[in-house]
């Protein structure tokens, strides 16, 4: 052992002796428990950051800490290869993306490997290599022919300078990112994913994944999906135009309903725009401003009246159909019924537009915002109460005590009770059903972009759109092109775009659309499990591996690739190809790493050379001081200090360990020989390997474990026992502390476990196991307490009965001051903490 910490040769030796090795390479063995960890594979942007460092760092954590645990580990990466930036390049640089990305990869390849990361490098996988989109290609036209798959006209954004379609993140402000032109909405036709086939499927599923995927993200989930249970409503037309639905979750408050309003795009507003000029005006208004939901709840309540009317279901009162920018075409009906004593976007478009407010539950909080007291009071046509008499009146109720009023034969009723009543009206009347609802709205799938997966289809004239037959799959995606603009050159590609329908045989034109990068990123997970199966997209290894089970990512995966993830296994499941319902059986999202209180980014200035980093400290100075702050889903601040710290802590323990070995083997721990210190010291020892594999494994706070393991290393130094025993004992420590360290400083603990005389690689070697002996405290101290509090501490054997305890804690003698010579009534004690004395 070299006497000063080279991390440069010792990071260079252990990972020439991995990679010759094939230490990481993984192969099924159904004797052995599998542990399959996955972190979200990167886009190829070139560099690794410090957010990936740390990502990727939490992932080799956990798989390093189940191999030792005796698991067939998995733990593959890839490249999620297709993207935007990727043709941004290309365009700045005139080239294609294809070779961009490729060289990228190398380097990040490179990068990786130099963090020590131990990943099965044969299980490779780039989603822009054919050997891989062919199957999701496949998969395609299989959803194709279950009906899973329909093609419909949808809004993009059109950049009329540039003559293209932008992606989302393309249009700045409304304008096109490189041409500066407003952005139209223009409707062309697109792929969908019936994913709401499954909502109900993906609502449920979410069921299993308590306690193993964080609440906040099943949350997310949950309300993405947004299933509501409500009432699909039918307002009879009055004057000649036609019948208004609506869907509402709250039919109890249909007496309440004062107007109707829809949605610019809806079939009533464009009738009625056909001789109302304004009104044909003000829809196209609407039609270009934004379309977010978040939006629609701050922004201002624009409206008009259609001039028509409906009839009320229940009292047949004609009610005005207004055309108002808050309600959306794409959600239930495009139509509401509008009710401003309970919702607030109702009441403030009532409030500005003086129409009037019907109030039909005790409580509202509507009615106490401050609008209501700008409001003309004669609009109100029922007011119960005023600010401070509703407050209290509010805070003595419960929500399910509240009643339903000034509602005709349904006043008096709960609102459950109320909705079922009037459901059950409605229905009498052929004027409503109950109905289930999602917000979830079908995938779509097209992109109007070069750099994907083609789709799989053939437009043909007669026979409408084909898929690709089976034999002639791939599509490949030429990569020898050049980008001169943001259009996708796949469009004017003769020999790409020129096809022969597979139905009728006739020249027909293929699908230049390519799948939106969601696709790829769907599915790799399965894919790792076989990635040379050159016959199938899946085949039996895929049984063996999945479920994934820990899966770690950014929370910004939260919603769409983890809810497309968990849609694709089911569909996956439904071809045969895997087994169970869920992808990822536990998930840890990890917190960011920022610097300045701020998100690292190149924008703001505050990254962190990932190179210079390792080229100053090493990889595993690197890894520790991102796994030390913090647990792994929490932020953690970078600091050059804490660096250094960590950099610090690894010359120390090189340098304990070099002494240590400097004074030759003491052999092994002879029991019956220790002392009182060296048993006192090694059962810190053993409570130690205590913690840190729970906080490994349960509690996965790999910080709270690395602060054990210091504090037991500061407590070595203050043992310097040099007998005999002493050194055993300090042998079996530093052996321990270097295996609890393997997992994070994998080299580092490399060569010390050679230094340490052991012949198998430490990547081989058992976790260390917890001596219950060691544990067992000869004497124990209680603290002592006279009528509940603290008065003093007595030391005790471990194993005193109740009497030798009592005439201890009695005899004390800062407790005999306490008792005052007053007689003791009774005594209580709590084994292993405390006595009270209740005098
Ligand atoms: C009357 C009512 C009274 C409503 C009340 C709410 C509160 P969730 O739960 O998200 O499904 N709504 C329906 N379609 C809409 C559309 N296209 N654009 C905007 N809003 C729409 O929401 C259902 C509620 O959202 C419905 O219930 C409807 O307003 C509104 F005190 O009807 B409600
Ligand atoms: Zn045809």
């Amino acid at each position: 052992m070299d006497e000063t910490y080279d991390p440069a040769r010792i990071e260079r030796d252990a990972q020439q002796y991995w990679e010759a090795n094939n230490s990481f390479h993984a192969t099924e063995d159904p004797d052995r428990e599998k542990f399959y960890c996955l972190s979200m594979f990167p886009y190829p942007s070139g560099n690794l950051h410090m957010g990936h460092v740390r990502n990727y760092t939490i992932g080799d954590v956990i798989a390093r800490y189940q191999r030792m645990l005796g698991k067939n580990v998995m733990q593959p990466m890839g490249w999620d290869a297709f993207g935007l930036p990727a043709e941004n390049a290309a365009i700045e640089r005139h080239a294609a993306p294809a070779p961009w990305t490729y060289q990228n990869i190398a380097h990040m390849r490179d990068q990786f490997k130099r963090l020590g990361f131990a990943f099965d490098w044969t299980r490779e996988i780039a989603t822009c290599r054919s050997e891989y989109y062919r199957w999701e290609q496949w998969l395609f036209t299989r959803l194709h022919k279950k009906g899973l798959v329909y093609r419909k006209t949808a809004v993009v954004n059109w950049d009329p300078v540039d003559q293209t379609v932008l992606a989302n993140e393309q249009v700045i402000d409304g304008k096109g990112w490189r041409s500066g032109a407003v952005v139209e909405h223009r409707e062309i036709p697109q792929w969908f994913l019936r994913i709401t086939d499954y909502a109900d499927e993906l609502l449920d599923g979410l069921k299993q994944l308590e306690l193993a995927w964080p609440d906040a993200v099943r949350a997310m989930q949950r309300n993405w999906i947004g299933r509501s249970e409500g009432v699909e409503i039918v307002f009879r037309d009055i004057d000649a135009g036609s019948d208004l639905k609506v869907y509402t979750t709250r039919a109890d408050t249909l007496m309440g309903a004062t107007y109707a309003a829809v949605a610019a795009e809806h079939p009533i507003a464009a009738e009625a725009a056909k001789t109302n000029q304004a009104l044909a005006e003000f829809i196209t208004q609407c039609k270009h401003g934004g379309m977010a939901e978040a939006e629609l709840a701050t922004m201002e309540k624009k409206g008009m009246p259609t001039g028509t009317h409906v009839r009320h279901p229940l009292t047949d009162e004609p009610l005005p159909v207004w055309v108002a920018n808050y309600v959306l075409m794409g959600y239930g009906e495009g139509a509401v019924m509008a009710v401003p004593a309970h919702d607030e976007r109702d009441f403030e478009f009532a409030h500005h537009h003086r129409l009037p407010i019907r109030q039909v539950l005790e409580n509202t909080a509507v009615l106490t915002s401050e609008l209501r007291k700008q409001h003309p009071r004669s609009a109100f046509e029922t007011c119960y109460f005023d600010e401070t008499e509703w407050q209290d009146w509010y805070a003595s109720k419960s929500p399910d005590e509240v009643q339903v009023v000034n509602s005709g034969r349904y006043s008096g009723m709960t609102p459950q009770q109320a909705v079922d009543a009037i459901a059950g009206d409605l229905a009498a009347k052929g004027l409503g059903s109950k109905r289930v609802h999602y917000r979830l709205r079908d995938w779509g799938v097209s992109r109007q972009r070069y750099w994907g997966c083609p789709i799989p289809m053939i437009l043909c004239e007669t026979c409408g759109p084909v898929p690709v037959p089976e034999q002639d799959l791939p599509v490949i995606l030429p990569e020898e092109v050049v980008l001169e603009g943001p259009g996708s050159p796949l469009a004017t590609l003769p020999a790409f775009y020129q096809a022969t329908c597979p139905g009728c045989g006739a020249d027909a034109r293929r699908e230049t659309d390519t799948f939106d990068t969601f696709f790829e990123s769907s599915w790799y997970y399965a894919r790792f499990t076989c990635p040379d199966q050159d016959q199938a997209m899946l085949d039996e290894r895929a049984h063996y591996w999945l479920p994934v089970d820990q899966y770690i990512g950014g929370i910004e995966h939260a919603i769409l690739h983890l809810l497309y993830a968990r849609f694709f296994h089911r569909l996956m499941r439904d071809e045969g190809l895997v087994q169970g319902d869920e992808p990822f059986a536990r998930l840890l999202t990890q917190g960011m790493v920022l610097k300045d209180g701020a998100k690292m980014s190149k924008s703001k200035g505050n990254t962190v050379d990932t190179q210079d980093m390792l080229d100053r400290y090493g990889a595993d100075t690197v890894r520790l001081f991102v796994m030390s702050d913090a647990p792994p889903d929490q932020t953690i601040e970078w600091m050059d200090t804490g660096v250094e710290g960590a950099h610090r802590f690894l010359k120390r323990l090189w340098r304990q360990l070099f002494t240590h070995l400097a004074k030759g083997d003491a052999g092994a721990v002879d029991h019956a020989a220790l002392t009182r210190d060296q048993k006192t010291f090694r059962r810190l020892l053993h409570e130690t390997i205590a913690k840190v594999t729970d906080d490994f494994g349960r509690r996965m706070t790999m910080n709270t474990a690395l602060a054990a393991i210091r504090e037991l290393l500061n407590a070595a130094q203050r043992f310097e026992d040099e007998r005999r025993q002493g050194q055993a004992v300090m042998r079996e420590t530093l052996e321990a502390v270097v295996l609890m360290l393997t997992p994070v400083v994998p080299h580092f603990a490399h060569a010390a476990w050679i230094a340490l005389g052991h012949e198998h690689p430490v990547i081989d070697a058992q976790w260390p196991v917890v001596d219950e002996s060691a544990l067992v405290r000869e004497e124990i101290e209680l603290v002592v307490q006279v009528n509940g509090k603290l008065r003093g501490r007595i030391a005790i054997a471990a194993d005193a009965d109740r009497e030798a305890i009592e005439a201890a804690a009695l005899s004390d003698a800062a407790v005999e001051r306490f008792l005052e010579q007053k007689p003791v009534r009774k005594i209580i004690i709590v084994p292993g903490k405390l006595v009270n004395l209740v005098v």
